[in-house]
Parts: structure tokens; sequence; C-alpha cells
């Protein structure tokens, strides 16, 4: 083994998990470049703390323009960088979302992944390069078998689903077609203070935080009785990376195995900002009160109701166990209150 250090290419940097991950292989010693986005406006927030002036001299973070549905310039990114590893954590993220940007959901998550590859295949780097893709439970869709492994079959259920699907598929066809040290992580939903905020968990706890500081009266949800098997991106992101160091490649299923409704969480997350919720009424007419003044806080708007559902996740981590020794440590329950502790003291400074 050289002592020269690791290089990492992350697409998604800016993302949740680029973040975490940007974070974790600094300290493990990494050189790491990340692919982010032209944007009108600031889209670095979440690697603010990590971000180095690239003209100091021991800088090891270096952030690079760029755009999954762009081949010439992932070539390019992928020539100069000379990656290790890489990390394709870019995509249009939000299932709802998939439904009125399905195109370019397809273009970004699935042919972006095939340009990606294809950028290592014409650069020579099949047996160089590490390749880590972001797959997901979403590929499980409607309930086949429960929990859901490695070995559960697929029924995508959203353009991104369809989308992550052939990004899936793909990755495992170059691994077998080129040899390529190329793995999935089939993740199950992880979250954290620094989740989007339209991802219902943190819609939930940021609005929690607003409603007890008098910044915002009640809370507009879809589906209520959706099941989620919620574990924290933090723990999520070392997984990934400990796919990359397994003398082989394969395909993982990370998730915590307990499976919590959306109401659930919502009750919780008012709980840890001082509120206690009873719910009345059935269906579009469900409302959640808060017991000490009779308040509506929490009503259901159709609007965020999806065409098609993915009614109930719930994964079997057994695999990642055993072959990787990775497990998850935090319960959902304290998720929810790291995530309320979080939004109330950003929010009571006033950001
Ligand atoms: P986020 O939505 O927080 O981050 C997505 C990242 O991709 C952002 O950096 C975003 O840039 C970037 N991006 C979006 N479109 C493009 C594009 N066309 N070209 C280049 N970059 C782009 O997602 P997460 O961090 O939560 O998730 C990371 C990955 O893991 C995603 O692929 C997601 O689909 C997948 N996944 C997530 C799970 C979860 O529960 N979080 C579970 C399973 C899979 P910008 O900041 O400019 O928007
Ligand atoms: P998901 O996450 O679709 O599982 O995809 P999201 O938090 O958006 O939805 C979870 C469940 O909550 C229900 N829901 C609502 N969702 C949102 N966003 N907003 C609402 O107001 C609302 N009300 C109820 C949804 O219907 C759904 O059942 C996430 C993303 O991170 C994907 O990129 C990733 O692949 C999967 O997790 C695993």
């Amino acid at each position: 083994m050289s002592d020269r250090a690791k290089v990492a290419l992350i697409t998604g940097v800016t993302g949740q998990d680029g973040a975490y991950l940007a974070q974790l292989l600094l300290d493990k010693g990494y050189i790491v470049h990340g692919i982010k986005r032209r944007s009108s406006s600031f889209n670095t927030g979440r690697i603010e703390n990590i971000y180095q002036d690239p003209h100091e001299e021991n800088a090891r973070f270096f952030l690079h323009y760029g755009d999954m549905t762009d081949a010439t310039n992932l070539i390019r990114i992928v020539q100069e960088t000379q990656p290790d590893e890489i990390y394709n954590l870019a995509a249009q993220s939000h299932v709802q979302v998939s439904f009125e940007t399905p195109e370019y959901t397809a273009n970004a998550d699935g042919v972006g992944t095939l340009r990606l590859l294809e950028a290592i295949r014409i650069l020579g780097m099949e047996k160089k390069t590490r390749f880590y893709q972001a797959s997901t439970s979403e590929l499980y869709g409607l309930v086949q078998e429960v929990p859901q492994r490695e070995t559960t079959p697929f029924y995508p259920r959203s353009p991104y689903a369809a989308a992550k699907l052939y990004a899936f598929w793909i990755v495992v066809n170059y691994r077998e077609a080129y040899g390529m040290h190329a793995s999935n992580g089939i993740l199950f939903n992880h979250e954290s203070p620094l989740r989007g905020e339209t991802f219902v968990t943190r819609k939930i706890t940021r609005a929690a935080a607003a409603i007890k500081l008098g910044k915002q009266k009640n809370l507009y949800l879809g589906n209520l009785d959706a099941k989620r098997d919620w574990g924290h991106a933090r723990e999520y992101v070392r997984g990934m990376w400990m796919m990359l160091q397994q003398d082989e490649p394969d395909d993982y299923v990370l998730a915590t195995g307990e499976t919590t409704p959306v109401r659930t969480f919502v009750e919780w997350a008012f709980a840890d900002a001082g509120f206690t919720l009873e719910w009345q009424g059935e269906g579009v007419d469900e409302k959640g009160i808060d017991t000490a003044t009779g308040k509506v806080l929490v009503e259901v708007d159709p609007r965020y109701f999806r065409p098609t559902e993915v009614d109930l996740l719930i994964g079997d981590p057994s695999k990642a166990h055993q072959k990787l020794g990775w497990r998850h440590e935090t319960a959902v329950r304290d998720l929810a209150r790291e995530m309320v502790e979080s939004d109330l003291l950003v929010m009571s400074r006033g950001n």
C-alpha cells in the first residue's frame, strides 16, 4: 500500500448525504472533490463548515461546477481528478417532484448514472476507480415482501423510482460486463438536521419549531398513514464508504429494521416542541389538535398525495451487518428529537 492520500469524487456534494460523506472522507485523510451545480442562489450552505480555500497549501477539499446531464463535463472532471472512489449521490431526489418533472428526473438520475460510468470506461479507469451508486428503498415500491432485502423484487411506483431502477441495473451491468468495482447501496430513508426542507420529516420538525416560536400557525401534510424506515444520515454515509472498502463489489440494504407511520413522527416532533396532539376526523378531514389550547395545528391537504404511493417500507439490513459490520445507532425517536432541537435553535437565531 502506498501512503498517498486516496482521492474521492462526490456528485451531489451539496446535498444532505454529500455533506456528511465529504466530512467523513476528509476525517479519514482523503482528498475530496465535489461536483456542485451552478445556481443563481447560494447552494453550498451544508458544506460551509468544511469549505477550504483552494489556494491554501494543504487544501484537501475542492469543488467543481458540473451537472449529471452533461457528459462532457463529467468526463473532464473524472479525468482531472483521477478518483480512486466515486460516490454518485447527485439526483433529483424528491419523489413527488418526479411526477412533475419525469423526463428531467430520468435524465439526471437514470442516464446521469450511465454518463458517469461511461466517463470511467472512456478514460480506461475501470480497474482503478471504485463506484458507489445511491440506490433506494423506493425501488421496492408496491409491497412484494416485508421486510425488504436485497433479493426482494423491485416494483417502482414513481418516475424517480423508475429512473433509479435503470441506474441500479446499469451499475450491475457495468460490474458484470467490465469487471468494475461498482456497488449499489439500497438505502432506506435517512434524515438529519441537514435534510431538505420539503421531505416529510424535516417539513414536520421545522413546522413544530416554527409553531412553537409563533412563526407559523399550522402544518399541511399529505398521507399520514405511509410508513417509513427512518435512520440517521451520518450513519448511512459510513455504510457507503464501507461498501467501497470491500474486496468485492456488491449490493447492500442499509436500514434500521423498524418502521414508523408519518402520523407518529408528527406526534413525536410536536411533543418535542411542547405540544400534545390529539387526532380528530378521518382521511382528508383528519386534524391534529393541540390538547392544551384546542387549536388545529396539523391538517391534511390532498395536494401532497402522490398519484401512486409507497405505503410501507421496512428494511432487513442483515447482509450489511454480517458482511460490512455496519449497524445503525440512532433510534428514530431520538432522530426526531435531534431534528426538532436543531430547528428550534436555528429558528430562534432568526435564520
Ligand atoms: P439531496 O436532495 O439532499 O441532494 C441531492 C444532490 O444532488 C444535491 O447536491 C443536488 O444539488 C444534486 N443534484 C441534483 N440534480 C443534479 C444534477 N442534475 N446534476 C448535479 N447535481 C445534481 O439528496 P440526499 O442527500 O438526501 O440523497 C443523496 C442521494 O441518495 C440521492 O441520489 C437520493 O436519491 C439517494 N437516496 C436518498 C435517501 C434518503 O433518504 N436521503 C435514501 C435512498 C437514496 P443542489 O444542492 O444544487 O440541489
Ligand atoms: P420519500 O420521502 O418519498 O420516502 O423519499 P418523503 O419524506 O418525501 O415522503 C415520505 C412519506 O411521507 C408522506 N408525506 C409527505 N411527504 C412530503 N414530502 N411532504 C408532505 O407534506 C407529506 N405528507 C405525507 C409521503 O407521501 C411519503 O409516503 C425519500 C427521498 O429521500 C428519496 O430520494 C429516497 O430515495 C427515499 O426517501 C428512500
